[in-house]
């Protein structure tokens, strides 16, 4: 398959091929059934439903003024799930993944204008012309997704269809844009990201120098609207350069997508200062503008980080979307430099802030992640949690970006360097890194034991390093105590069959949020390996309601409940029903598994 063009970036760890991890079976194993099998499928209906394409039929045959179908940024859904459907494609061979890949990269050749202009609500719909609300219209983010799609497309099948629409889209983007052309940018980061793929598949630096002019110059206040509120210079993360931003702000996922795409294009200038700089937003925004479970934006206005330590446990957004993206920023921060620490940051939120987002079936979602829904609460909007979870929203951004998601998250498993491979997640996966071959075998996460054949193996030396998350103290490695946080690191002569042994402690945790953060203030999460857990009415004795229980002491005990969402270990907990109230035996769930029976009160933070 098409390896990159480019040489590859001077990174301190290199990605495998898309090929090179396979998951066997076990936990990671069946999400990635579930999305192939009923995520990606029904996706394709609502998408069809929604008349997504409809949208560029009607592009592609020239019938302006048609009326249009969903949100501005329908295209960039459509080309999310397509995206989706290419990484897919990449696990297996099969014929209605191929054709969905023709028919809708064709539709997009189609619907193109001559000069690469993409965008169908303002070619069909004509609702405004080229680039006149760029702000909001989403035209360039739109263009973005295909861009993604199609790199998507040609790393897993080679074929061109997509990646010349891609070419001319950003052919276009950089004909038009730039220092010296409109010196505008687009209301929705994405595009720096793309362009740099791109540029890293075809070679052609001028993609890298445009994304690298959509970066430098955001942050000079260009982007504010009138018309509503929250659509302020902030919220367009264009109130402050890249370089001299301390905190991520504005709305969540534009602000991480930024980032994501400032740390491609630090990567691959070179640009060590931007890293750095990058670096700090990074600890920054996981010191003081993060929930426990990984979840990003603290405000419903605008979809948006709050200031730094505003956490409201209840009030919390926490999209689905801005933790996909975090976790993006952080696999390319890993790679810059080998830093466990992103690695363990992706771990927390991809089991506790994306996967809540989707339902054990994989068909339902939610949009926003809170971490309290209280007795007696309103759902006044289907984004709520409150609401439940639902099949689609009108803004189906969080279900496309999780299948694109799901459809990769082996690949952030392991990586490899000239003389070592990186074990970074833990599910059970056959890896090959060059001469080596690893078999992964894991009950993970749900058991901490993590097993590392060697089945191939240079005669030379080389260097296996095994994260050890940072809450794992009292971890072990072939039954010597290893240091919680950062690698393990062994260097020898393998033989092939040789194996590896990582014991991880999952005894459950009680952890504290900062003082800082008013809302959790005396109370303690509990933890279990990498899983954040909470209550759920739903488990609790009748009389005892979730938002009257705290907890008597420390003292937990794990119960494997083979009677409740498809077996997994509860954690009991000795509870009491208000501050003086009488004692209750309370059963915590993995927080990602709520809202998958009867809805009704949840809660992470509990008093202490
Ligand atoms: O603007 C496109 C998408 O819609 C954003 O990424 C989400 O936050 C939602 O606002
Ligand atoms: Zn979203």
């Amino acid at each position: 398959m098409p390896g990159p063009v480019v040489p590859v970036a001077s990174t301190a760890l290199q990605p495998l091929p898309f090929d090179a991890i396979r998951l066997t079976d076990g936990f990671m194993a069946r999400l990635q059934a579930e999305n192939a099998g009923t995520s990606i499928p029904r996706g394709h209906d609502h998408l069809e439903r929604q008349r997504a394409w409809v949208n560029f039929e009607n592009a592609a045959a020239g019938r302006v003024g048609e009326p249009y179908f969903g949100p501005n940024f329908e295209d960039g859904e459509a080309f999310k799930w397509l995206e989706a459907v290419a990484w897919e494609r990449g696990r297996r061979p099969a014929g209605d993944l191929d054709a969905w890949l023709e028919r809708y990269s064709a539709l997009a050749r189609a619907a193109q204008d001559d000069d690469g202009y993409l965008a169908t609500f303002n070619q069909a719909a004509g609702k405004r012309g080229r680039y006149e609300w760029i702000s909001f219209d989403h035209e360039i983010f739109n263009m973005a997704t295909m861009i993604q799609a199609a790199v998507a497309q040609f790393r897993t099948t080679g074929r061109t269809v997509l990646l010349d629409v891609a070419r001319r889209a950003a052919d276009h983007l950089d004909a038009t844009f730039g220092w010296g052309k409109r010196e505008e940018l687009c209301g929705h980061p994405l595009v720096e990201m793309a362009l740099v793929e791109v540029y890293r598949v075809t070679g052609e630096r001028r993609y890298l120098n445009l994304a690298s002019y959509f970066v430098e110059h955001r942050g000079h206040g260009t982007m504010t609207d009138p018309t509503w509120q929250h659509w302020s210079s902030t919220y367009f993360s264009d109130r402050i350069p890249v370089r001299e931003t301390v905190y991520p702000e504005g709305h969540a996922v534009r602000a991480v997508y930024l980032a994501s795409g400032a740390t491609d294009v630090a990567i691959e200038t070179g640009d060590t200062e931007l890293l750095a700089i990058l670096r700090r937003q990074w600890d920054n925004m996981v010191e003081a503008k993060m929930y426990v479970n990984g979840s990003l934006g603290a405000r419903w206005e605008g979809e948006s980080f709050g200031d730094p330590y505003e956490l409201p446990t209840d009030r919390g957004y926490g999209e689905t979307c801005a933790a996909i993206a975090s976790t993006q920023w952080s696999w390319r921060l890993l790679l810059a430099t080998g830093d466990a620490r992103y690695a363990d940051l992706i771990e927390r939120q991809f089991y506790n802030a994306v996967l809540s987002g989707v339902s054990l079936d994989g068909d339902k979602y939610f949009y926003v992640n809170p971490l309290q829904v209280r007795e007696g609460a309103i759902p006044y909007d289907n984004r709520m949690g409150a609401s439940g979870r639902h099949e689609w929203f009108g803004c189906s951004c969080c279900p496309t970006n999780l299948m694109r998601t799901l459809a990769v998250i082996h690949h952030y498993a392991a990586t490899a360097t000239g003389d070592g491979v990186q074990l970074h997640q833990f599910a059970s996966a056959d890896i090959q890194a060059g001469p080596v071959t690893l078999r992964v075998r894991t009950g993970y996460p749900w058991d901490g034991d993590v097993v590392i054949e060697i089945v191939a193996t240079p005669a030379s030396d080389w260097e296996l390093a095994v994260r050890i998350p940072g809450w794992a103290s009292g971890a072990t490695l072939d039954s010597a105590e290893v240091e919680a946080g950062g690698y393990a690191r062994i260097r020898r002569v393998w033989q092939a069959g040789e194996v590896v042994t990582l014991r991880l402690p999952m005894a459950p945790r009680a952890v504290r949020g900062h003082h800082r953060v008013d809302a959790v203030r005396g109370s303690v999460a509990i933890e279990r390996g990498p899983l954040v857990y909470a209550i759920e009415q739903v488990d609790q004795d009748t009389g005892v309601t979730v938002d009257d229980v705290g907890l008597a002491d420390h003292d937990f005990t794990v119960e494997q409940r083979d009677d409740i969402l498809g077996g997994i270990p509860t954690v009991r907990l000795h509870g009491r029903v208000g501050p003086d109230g009488p004692a209750a035996d309370v059963v915590a769930i993995p927080y990602f598994m709520w809202a998958n029976r009867e809805l009704g009160p949840m809660k992470v933070w509990l008093p202490a």
